[in-house]
């Protein structure tokens, strides 16, 4: 093979006419035509100047052909960066930046987005679902390209995480990285060019991308490809899929709606969760509703897949399962030292599936990535005498909503530099629908007082909309341990419900 990660999850459906891609418009698209596609926009890569190992970041709203793109960078060498379709201009700076990304692709309807490129060095080409000038220019592109070759330890991808220091880190993923998580959990699921996955998340993350989109290409089956969550369409479209994979949000908005029942879900084979915690009790209403337990598993951008519950034997709620097959999984205390089972510690974890390091950030990697090859994950948890996990808390100050990560730093640094704020903390509240959602608490300046809602207004300018807190409070000061560190726990017993 010359390059492991596009033979397998592309070269290798070339010339088939089996569904692949069930669009919303009722279109399909086979597999040969999206190797084709891929292809071309191959060609469309090279006339914006990328040679192997260049950057190509995109902000493209979910459709056939920004996974296309996807793939093209796979069959160019190119290294993809994909990026939430809700970040700012001034957030998308910082990655095309840090990344030093050859092309910039964005949204044709946010002109706006070339001035970000420009600032940055890159090249903009615009690509949606209806046009763009790089589709344009794949459109007149000749249908087979030469690939390029690479081996497994080359970079494919990077996905940025923000960091508990508020800049974000771009997380750099080998070939190997992705296909042996991608075979590792094809099997494991029992996935085969049978299925047809139900694929409503985003693809510019781990779960949407990597996790559901590569399963999928390594088994050769086919996705209903959905450019977003809505429960009708799901309803809609579930008498034709064989599985699914969500976020927990996923799995209580479908429960809300009583025409999800037992019938509409009787030729689905899997349901899978993951990415933020489930309930147990949703675990439970679930299987109550439709007779299917669904299957937890426990991951994150640096490692794709840690743990998984079995698809064969007991899946049980409130745990994320056992550590996958090729994944070393350990507790360990602080200082690194493995605690025996039973006992509440952070999670560490090494496989082929772990990250080669932060990009441009050798400090960080070697504080989070152990010489010994262990990835320091952050999240606390136990595992019993099964080797099931449970995940406890976070030893990382983070907000999960929705299933997007919110890192309190990042806007913690921006709401302390508002007019008559002296310091802020952000924590995470529970919320029904979301998990959690942030909440922003303020202490004024002394006799000052400060603009919430000019803050808001700032916030919402500048920020992607999911990590705006829904309240903002002011509150006389923020509890402090005898370090002086901020003690959030006391902040979300007392502000948490
Ligand atoms: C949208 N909004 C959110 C939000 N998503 N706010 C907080 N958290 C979120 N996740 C905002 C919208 O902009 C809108 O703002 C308001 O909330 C209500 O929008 P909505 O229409 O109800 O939301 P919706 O568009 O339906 O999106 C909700 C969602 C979506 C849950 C379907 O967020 C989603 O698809 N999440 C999946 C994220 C994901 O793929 N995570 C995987 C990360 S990988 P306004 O102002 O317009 O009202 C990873 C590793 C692993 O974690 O293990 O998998
Ligand atoms: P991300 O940085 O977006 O990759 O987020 C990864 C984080 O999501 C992990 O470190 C966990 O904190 C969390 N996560 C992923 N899956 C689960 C799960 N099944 N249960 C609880 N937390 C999860």
């Amino acid at each position: 093979m010359t390059n492991p990660l596009y033979d397998t999850l592309f070269a290798a459906h070339a010339g088939k006419d089996t569904p692949f891609l069930y669009l919303e418009s009722g279109t399909v698209m086979t597999h040969a035509s999206f190797v084709r596609r891929a292809a071309q926009f191959a060609h469309a890569l090279a006339g914006y100047g990328v040679t192997p190992g260049d950057r190509v970041a995109a902000q493209t709203a979910k459709s056939a052909d920004a996974l296309a793109l996807y793939a093209a960078c796979a069959q160019s060498g190119a290294i993809f960066l994909p990026l939430n379709t809700a970040y700012k201009a001034a957030e998308l700076s910082y990655f095309i930046e840090d990344s030093g990304a050859r092309v910039f692709v964005g949204d044709p309807a946010k002109p706006e987005l070339k001035a970000v490129a420009d600032k940055a060095g890159a090249s903009f080409a615009t690509l949606d679902a209806t046009g763009g000038t790089l589709s344009a220019s794949a459109d007149a592109a000749p249908e087979t390209f030469e690939t390029v070759a690479r081996a497994e330890d080359d970079l494919a991808a990077f996905l940025y995480t923000s960091g508990t220091t508020g800049r974000s880190k771009g997380a750099m993923l080998t070939q190997a990285n992705l296909l042996s998580n991608a075979a590792t959990l094809t099997e494991l699921w029992r996935f085969t060019s049978d299925d047809v996955l139900l694929h409503a998340l985003p693809i510019f993350h781990t779960h949407g991308l990597f996790v559901a989109s590569n399963v999928m290409l390594m088994a050769g089956g086919a996705m209903v490809f959905l450019p977003s969550f809505d429960v009708d369409a799901m309803i809609d479209w579930l008498p034709r899929a064989t599985t699914m994979m969500g976020v927990p949000t996923f799995y209580t908005r479908l429960l809300d709606d009583h025409r999800f029942n037992r019938d509409l879900t009787s030729g689905m084979r899997l349901f899978i969760s993951g990415s933020a915690p489930l309930l147990a009790e949703t675990h439970r209403l679930f299987e109550a509703r439709t007779g299917h337990r669904i299957l937890e598993r426990y991951g994150m951008t640096e490692t794709n897949m840690n743990t998984s519950n079995p698809y064969e034997g007991d899946r049980r709620p409130g745990t994320v399962g056992q550590a996958l097959p090729d994944v070393e999984l350990k507790v360990c205390d602080a200082a690194g030292e493995t605690l025996p089972d039973g006992e509440t510690g952070v999670i560490e974890v090494r496989g082929p599936n772990v990250f080669s390091g932060y990009w441009n950030m050798p400090e960080k990697t070697a504080e989070e990535l152990r010489p010994d090859g262990f990835f320091i994950t952050g999240d606390l948890g136990v595992k019993d005498e099964d080797g099931y996990v449970t995940i406890v808390g976070r030893g990382k100050d983070l907000i999960i909503s929705g299933g997007y990560n919110i890192y309190p730093k990042e806007l913690e640094l921006v709401l302390d530099e508002q007019p008559g704020v002296l310091e802020s903390a952000v924590i995470g509240v529970p919320h029904d629908d979301m998990g959690e959602v942030p909440l922003a608490l303020l202490v004024a300046q002394k006799g000052k007082v400060p603009d919430v809602e000019a803050i808001r207004a700032m916030l919402s300018e500048t920020l992607a909309r999911y990590k705006v807190p829904r309240r903002i409070e002011i509150i006389d000061a923020l509890p402090r341990n005898t370090m002086g560190k901020v003690q959030k726990a006391a902040l979300r017993a007392e502000y948490g419900a």
